[in-house]
């Protein structure tokens, strides 16, 4: 297993193995065995691109053979950010194809989080669009190979590496088009072994620096498969991918590898918005999607009397809401609105994804988070001293099963605390279960802000405040938002004068810290209100706010 990763103890997956959960198979060879299966159909469309299986499966082989030629070998890692264009599935195949790991990258992460994934995972490449949505990812990329002291990745665009471009003289930016070979060289695939991590997710975060999950091509492909089942896809399954397409949750849960797995069709947006979404679900006939609350609540108030009421959405069979706690009264409106069902999804890059089931009575689909996937999915529900709490009763969620990891990559003080000694991860979800198995999620314990599904480690921003010169102390809460779920509101201590709220979020973005990261609103305080034994409470602040916004909305 690659290095720094921890393994499954032998008997238990052994036991994994017995019980058909892994089977032995490589994201490799799953995407070759589809291409023979479902040749002509059409897996992706984005844009005007349309892919059949078997093209897909052609180019992947194309691009690894270029991408060996450039000297990527199995093994090495792979930085990957890209928006949702067809490219993303080509890239990420070929490094399946060399045995490389993709490290999964959000198109929203700047400086500061690739330069750190880059130099954490030790990339050999870092792949990236050119332009999206009004940012040049080019001249991040070219500050992070300028600031790199070791071995800086080598670039790849897709699209025009413009004035980073390879010359005769400097070894810069290579366009995409230009690795692809002209013909693919068998020689070049390698085998990987199933048991090993095929890549590396991204996790929300609690700390400071975001932790990387290490997958195997194994347990993620067995929840692929499972997740596949549950949602009954088919060769006739319509996928939109409305979030960024390699989150876990479109990926996966079931996602654009449940979509291949069946041979249905994977429709790529190139955002969530209703005016797009609503657009493309008719065109294209789209019969499931996968969104984070908020966007189903742009997509219930377009459809209901607003700018979108005259889409034909009838080919719409399913709307998966998740990333988020999903409001019961949002839940109630789908399917009248929208004329699908709702499935509610809570899960996570680390692992466990619960689902609502298709068969499920309206009142659990709109008022629970879901159950497990898998029979092999072990949930414990504890109290802070790890004790089980009596059924009904909130508590912290731990969990370990054939697709949840037992240890982040490289970082084993960490693991320490995040799992527990006979392997469970500690999820930080705050439970209830209901005495059919099914979970509901009351709260938090770990210090995040999930912002409309976007996780947000408070410390991560707690450390970037801190750098600024007129900060003393800082501490990054949730506060309560009608569409977000949450909004973060950092309190600061100056040091001497106060700096200008506008100057210390300039200061936060130079930095290079993803938008949804910038604090939305900022409070000043002389000191912070202390726990017992003597921490800052956050509770406490999180009160404040609350009470704060509420007061100003004249409640
Ligand atoms: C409340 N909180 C939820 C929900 C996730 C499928 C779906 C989502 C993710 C995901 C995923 C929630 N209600 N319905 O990977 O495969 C919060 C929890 C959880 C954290 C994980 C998938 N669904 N959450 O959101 O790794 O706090 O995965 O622990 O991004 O999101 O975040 P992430």
């Amino acid at each position: 297993m690659l290095a720094g990763c921890t393994p499954w103890p032998e008997a238990v997956a052994a036991r994994y193995r017995a019980d058909g959960y892994w089977r032995g198979e490589t994201l490799s060879a799953f995407l070759r065995e589809r291409a023979q299966r479902f040749a002509e159909r059409t897996a992706v469309v984005a844009g005007d691109t349309r892919w059949s299986y078997a093209e897909l499966d052609a180019r992947a082989d194309r691009l690894a053979t270029g991408l060996a030629t450039m000297g990527i070998r199995a093994g090495d890692r792979v930085v990957l950010q890209l928006p949702n264009i067809a490219e993303v599935f080509e890239v990420v195949f070929a490094l399946y194809r060399l045995g490389a790991l993709p490290v999964f990258a959000l198109p929203a992460h700047r400086y500061s989080e690739i330069s750190y994934l880059c130099s954490f995972t030790e990339a050999t490449a870092l792949i990236i669009a050119d332009r999206h949505a009004g940012f040049d990812y080019r001249a991040m990329a070219a500050d992070i190979v300028a600031a790199d002291s070791g071995a800086a990745p080598r670039v790849i665009v897709v699209g025009d590496p413009g004035e980073f471009a390879d010359s005769a003289d400097s070894a810069g930016f290579v366009a995409l088009e230009q690795v692809r070979a002209d013909e693919a060289d068998p020689a070049v695939l390698a085998a990987p072994d199933p048991g090993d991590v095929a890549f590396l997710q991204l996790s929300g975060g609690t700390t400071g620096l975001p932790k990387l999950i290490p997958r195997t091509h194994d347990d993620y492909l067995y929840s692929v498969r499972a997740s596949a089942d549950i949602c009954a896809l088919s060769p006739e399954t319509v996928y939109l991918g409305t979030l960024p397409i390699v989150h876990n949750f479109p990926m996966s849960s079931p996602g654009f590898l449940g979509v291949f797995h069946t041979g249905g069709r994977v429709v790529l947006a190139p955002d969530p918005s209703p005016e797009t979404c609503l657009r493309l679900i008719e065109t294209e006939g789209v019969t499931v999607s996968a969104v984070v609350p908020p966007v189903a609540l742009l997509w219930l108030d377009a459809v209901a009397g607003g700018a979108q009421a005259h889409r034909d959405l009838s080919s719409l069979r399913l709307l998966q809401v998740g990333g988020a706690k999903f409001s019961e009264e949002a839940a109630r409106r789908v399917e009248p609105t929208l004329g699908c069902s709702l499935q509610q999804v809570f899960g996570m890059a680390e692992g466990l994804v619960n689902y609502t089931r298709l068969d499920d009575s309206p009142e659990t689909v709109v008022t629970t988070q879901g159950r497990p996937i898998s029979a092999a999915d072990e949930v414990r529900v504890v109290d802070d001293h790890d004790r089980p709490v009596p059924m009904g009763q909130a508590g912290h969620l731990l969990t370990r099963g054939p697709y949840t990891i037992r240890g982040y990559y490289n970082v084993p003080e960490h693991n320490a605390t995040a799992f527990t000694a006979d392997g469970f991860y500690r999820t930080g979800d705050i439970v209830r279960r209901t005495p059919d198995g099914y979970l509901v999620v009351e709260g938090r314990a770990k210090d995040q802000i999930n912002r409309g599904g976007e996780k947000v480690a408070a410390e991560e921003i707690e450390n970037h405040i801190l750098a600024h010169p007129a900060v003393h102390d800082a501490a990054v809460v949730a506060m309560p938002d009608a569409f977000l779920g949450e909004r973060i509101c950092a309190y600061v201590i100056p040091r001497g004068q106060a700096p200008e709220r506008a100057e210390l979020l300039g200061f936060l973005r130079r930095r290079g810290l993803a938008a949804y990261k910038i604090p939305d609103r900022v409070e000043f305080a002389e000191r912070f209100p202390a726990t017992g034994v003597g921490k800052v409470s956050k509770r406490d602040l999180r009160t404040a706010v609350a009470a704060e916004l509420a007061r100003a909305a004249g409640r």
